[in-house]
């Protein structure tokens, strides 16, 4: 086996070959999930920008379908970009897309279904009288794209936000429309931000204040005390979102902070995570995440392999009970994937030891651990309350040993451990309080060459006196995908073994503090291969 070929993934999505990145376009759809992406139908970079389109029961198994749009119209010669369905009063969905015109301005595309009874959506027409949308004369025409779905207001009109600049400050663009095909753009943003120049990929949704139940947005406006709305841009790489007050009638969005500049800056994912887009699913009553996981490899790498890009595994997300950030969690379809298991409890994990997990194949693995200690009293002292997380992990890796913690998971890793990645906690005392750290070292996780190896770092919001640490991490050959907390925080990496492959790749749980505690409960399956075909 060619070890570039051995960074395919078993159960995370991929086109069969060639470039992949954005989610575009997310929905349930009379009883098939439908995913398009952004793909490069020709090569494994990024170029001829076209929707690929796949469907599926469970959002784990996949058909791969035929590409739904092409750049071949003058309004979108230069690439089918980002964009989102909506579905309209009449159960016809819609595609709102970018496109790249011939000058190289960006334009709004509607396209629909040929035929609304076939259930697989397989065809696509684009509408004739696009564009729908032209960059207004204030607006650069390089920076306008990604339109949201769409939304009722409390008026009976539709609303959509697209990702632009206003004044060198990043910012979500409203327009309203009686009919999804006619559109007039709102006196004022829905957002705007000097914390960034440009945004991408904007989506906004509403959330429930207790519960994980989703929310539909297309039939009926959706308002309430019990309802909060969640704003997300993409920009500097990631993906970070606010939360805020929105409504319906006036378009008012009054956000609790600002981007940047809450608590611990709120991001999805505090890995390589970017463009995600999330959907309502009428079938489950749920709010479902998709997002693009690009390489950290070379462009030769990628012609090497034949393909570039994954997408996450689709996450549930609600908001979590303190109602100050969301919480995800990977769809509960997955684990039918699940085999071959293995369980261990109350197994005492001294400081500066480590057990080997085996039983189960750890290249292709779900892995669910919870830690507990009995007395916090001896925890490092943390000075600062305000620190940026991935300089902390970046000080205070895995291998400087501290008192609680370092502690967690060693995955893809080679025998003798010259190649792991290490997914884990420290836990801090600042004053009364605790602090929980979660770090994704990747910085050994491979020897090859001109690989982009970061270590990643997020705050856990629990309290470790009252509640249990807790990992969830997906491992899939070259895709790490981590959940702190039941899903507080999570970091998604990718890394490039060459010695931690296939059967050769083992997995651990550490301890490197000074302090001993316990593992409550492992629990780690081999996981089936998905069928995507
Ligand atoms: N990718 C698309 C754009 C979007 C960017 C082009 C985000 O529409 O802004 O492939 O990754």
């Amino acid at each position: 086996l060619n070890v570039s070929q051995s960074y395919r993934t078993a159960y995370h999505f991929q086109p069969t070959k060639n470039w992949m990145n954005d989610p575009n376009g997310p929905m349930y759809y009379k009883g098939v999930y439908h995913f398009f992406y952004q793909h490069n139908p020709y090569g494994p970079l990024w170029g001829n920008m076209s929707w690929a389109h796949a469907i599926s029961h469970d959002l784990i198994n996949w058909v791969h379908l035929d590409i739904a749009l092409v750049p071949n119209e003058p309004y979108d010669i230069n690439g089918c970009f980002s964009g989102s369905t909506t579905i309209l009063p009449n159960g016809e969905p819609a595609i709102l897309y970018t496109g790249v015109d011939a000058n190289l301005h960006q334009v709004q595309n509607l396209a629909f279904p040929k035929n609304i009874s076939d259930p697989l959506l397989n065809e696509w027409v684009k509408w004739p009288l696009n564009p729908i949308l032209s960059p207004p004369d204030e607006i650069d025409p390089s920076f306008y794209r990604d339109p949201s779905t769409g939304w009722m207001g409390a008026d009976g009109e539709w609303r959509v936000v697209i990702g632009t600049r206003i004044d060198h400050q990043g910012a979500a663009i409203l327009y309203k429309s009686k009919d999804f095909r006619s559109w007039n753009r709102s006196l004022s943003p829905l957002h705007l931000s000097n914390i960034t120049t440009f945004w991408e990929c904007p989506d906004f949704y509403p959330v429930m204040r207790n519960g994980k139940s989703g929310l539909d947005t297309s039939v009926t406006s959706v308002q309430g005390k019990d309802i909060r709305h969640v704003l997300k841009a993409s920009f500097n790489y990631q993906d970070y979102y606010i939360l805020g007050k929105y409504d319906p009638l006036s378009d008012r969005y009054d956000v609790d902070a600002d981007f940047m500049k809450s608590k611990g800056w709120l991001r999805y994912d505090y890995g390589r995570f970017y463009a995600s887009k999330s959907f309502y699913d009428g079938e489950k009553k749920r709010r479902i995440l998709w997002s693009w996981v690009c390489e950290g490899d070379t462009a030769p790498d990628a012609i090497e392999k034949g393909w570039s890009g994954l997408q996450t595994i689709p996450r549930s997300i609600w908001l979590s009970k303190n109602e100050d950030q969301l919480v995800q969690w990977p769809v509960k379809e997955l684990e039918k994937l699940r085999t071959r298991k293995v369980h261990l409890e109350n197994k005492k994990l001294k400081g500066g030891s480590m057990i080997e997990i085996s039983g189960i194949t750890a290249s292709q693995a779900d892995v669910e651990i919870t830690f507990s200690f009995s007395n916090l009293k001896h925890a490092e002292v943390l000075s600062a309350e305000v620190v940026d997380p991935q300089i902390l992990c970046t000080q205070k890796n895995a291998t400087t040993d501290g008192k609680f913690g370092p502690f967690g998971l060693l995955v893809l890793a080679s025998k003798d451990l010259t190649e792991h990645t290490a997914v884990f906690f420290r836990v801090f005392r600042i004053a009364n309080s605790f602090r929980v750290l979660m770090c994704a070292d990747t910085s050994r996780s491979s020897l090859k060459p001109f690989i982009d190896k970061p270590i990643y770092g997020a705050f856990l919001a629990l309290d470790p006196r009252y509640a249990k640490i807790s990992l969830r991490t997906l491992i899939d050959h070259s895709i790490v995908e981590s959940f702190g907390g039941e899903g507080l925080a999570c970091i998604t990496s990718r890394v490039y073994p060459v010695l931690a492959v296939g059967e050769q790749a083992h997995l651990y749980a550490f301890n490197n503090g000074t302090q001993s505690l316990s593992i409550s409960s492992l629990s780690a399956w081999s996981m089936k291969k998905a069928q995507i075909v």
